[in-house]
């Protein structure tokens, strides 16, 4: 399978690169830092390129601290079964920049998410509670986007929750297993792939990519 960008109508989204989500991190996603040379070689093949940050409010509603509870623990909250997490990317912090190796400079648009207390945001398209959305589609759909590429941290989540919903607005939606890293916990990665697929989103790999 060999894949040719097309830049008119091709866009690439970056999915939390970010220091908490890396080696050191409150979040490490297993080798995630691995992919940083990929992501900044794919990010060099596309016209349109948009990458995203975990950008949460301190108290967090997602963080397992703010609830008194472990990491990995769930709480219900009004939109469903949530996951609680270590404090991470918290706004303005070293955390939640991007990694220091990631060097994408033709970003256009970044989009900040999870910032709502009370709501989290794994989705660059819209938050948690499946209504609100981040204005993401609009963005690509008035810049010409029709197929997105998607890579990042982590696969299982906040990957996968991206490809989900960029699929439902209507997108093409290839995701680039190789640029990807996953958390895994408690079958998630094969949940998350099977959801994927599901949906009709595509898996190719960087050297699938015409010119790569
Ligand atoms: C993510 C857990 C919590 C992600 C973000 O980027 O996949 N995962 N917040
Ligand atoms: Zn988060």
């Amino acid at each position: 399978m060999t894949i040719r960008i097309n830049g008119e109508t091709d866009a690439l989204i970056i999915v939390d690169v970010q220091n908490d989500f890396c080696a050191g991190g409150s979040l490490a996603v297993p080798d995630g830092d691995a992919i940083v040379p990929l992501v900044n070689r794919l990010a060099r093949r596309f016209d349109l390129v948009v990458a995203t940050q975990d950008w949460h409010s301190a108290g967090h509603a997602s963080f397992a601290s703010t609830h008194g509870k472990a990491p990995f623990e769930t709480v219900e909250l009004y939109y469903g079964t949530q996951v609680l997490w270590p404090d991470h990317c918290v706004m303005g912090t070293s955390g939640a920049a991007f990694h220091p190796r990631l060097d994408v400079p033709g970003t256009q648009m970044i989009v900040r998410k999870g910032f709502h207390p009370g709501v989290d945001s794994y989705s660059a398209f819209r938050e948690a509670d499946h209504r609100t959305p981040t204005g993401l589609v609009g963005y690509l759909r008035e810049r010409g986007a029709s197929r997105l590429f998607v890579c990042g941290l982590a696969l299982d989540f906040c990957v996968n929750w991206t490809a989900l919903d960029g699929c439902e607005a209507g997108f093409e939606v290839v995701v680039v297993d190789d640029a990807c890293r996953a958390i895994d916990m408690n079958g998630s990665l094969g949940e998350a792939k099977a959801a994927m697929a599901g949906a009709g989103c595509r898996f190719a790999n960087t050297g699938d990519i015409a010119d790569f």
